[in-house]
């Protein structure tokens, strides 16, 4: 099948979306351009090492538990994939690249926690978002698309109204640790699929942070980029 066909059979809002000007960065992070979402996620690119920046936001509500969401079969990567509350990337524009106090994907954060599960920015005031870390990562969804990001991880705790857009979200339930443990042990034998970066961040540092959701701006990194 031709490129062009692929195309074709996607989904016509996520192909708009497709014109987005993502944030192209180093490996350390700078900016060093701006690229289409679409040409940031052509593996064919991706193995010139283009790399963009993202953020993966991760809610929880007052009793602590995590809202977990599953991306809908339009998606053109990771379609029906579960993972945590919401992703996406910074824009190409001066309000989404501020690094002062990391305000640019704050910034994109609560955007697109509005767009996809209808979340309204005043119940997730920008103040409220804590950035963690970065990760740097590489997964391929299929032959013809994938991720390469510096993905900045933000949490916050709030309870908020949810209304989920059909065209981006499937499904969404809150979990407690012990219920998103089981998720993960037992997706292989459910027939259910996990983002590559959700279960990146599950190993590493989501349970560690999970249990200390009052003092996490004793964890907050600005320095490290961690390579996974
Ligand atoms: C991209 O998420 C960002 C990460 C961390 C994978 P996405 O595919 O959900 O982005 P968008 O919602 O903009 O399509
Ligand atoms: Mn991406």
């Amino acid at each position: 099948m031709t490129k062009e066909h692929q195309l074709e059979s996607l989904d016509s809002e996520q192909v708009k979306l497709l014109e987005e000007e993502c944030i192209v960065v180093n490996a350390e992070d700078e900016v060093i351009g701006h690229d289409s979402k679409r040409k940031c996620h052509l593996n064919e690119n991706i193995s010139q090492g283009l790399l963009h920046r993202a953020f993966s936001c991760f809610l929880f509500n007052s009793k602590g538990e995590l809202l977990l969401q599953q991306r809908s079969m339009a998606k053109i990567t990771f379609p029906g994939y579960f993972t945590n509350t919401c992703c996406s990337h910074p824009l190409y524009c001066p309000n989404e690249l501020e690094k002062e106090n990391f305000m640019g994907v704050k910034r994109a954060a609560q955007r697109k926690l509005f767009h996809e599960l209808g979340i309204k920015a005043e119940q997730v005031p920008l103040d409220d978002f804590r950035f963690l870390t970065r990760i740097h990562y590489k997964a391929k969804s299929n032959e013809t698309w994938g991720e390469h990001e510096i993905d900045y991880i933000l949490f916050i705790q709030r309870d908020v109204e949810v209304d989920m857009q059909p065209n981006e979200v499937m499904s969404y339930r809150y979990v407690s640790k012990e219920e998103l443990k089981e998720i993960l042990d037992t997706a292989d034998a459910n027939n259910i699929v996990i983002t590559p970066w959700f279960r990146l961040i599950a190993k590493s540092f989501l349970f560690k942070w999970w249990d200390i959701l009052d003092s996490l701006q004793t964890q907050v990194d600005e320095h490290t980029i961690h390579r996974m």
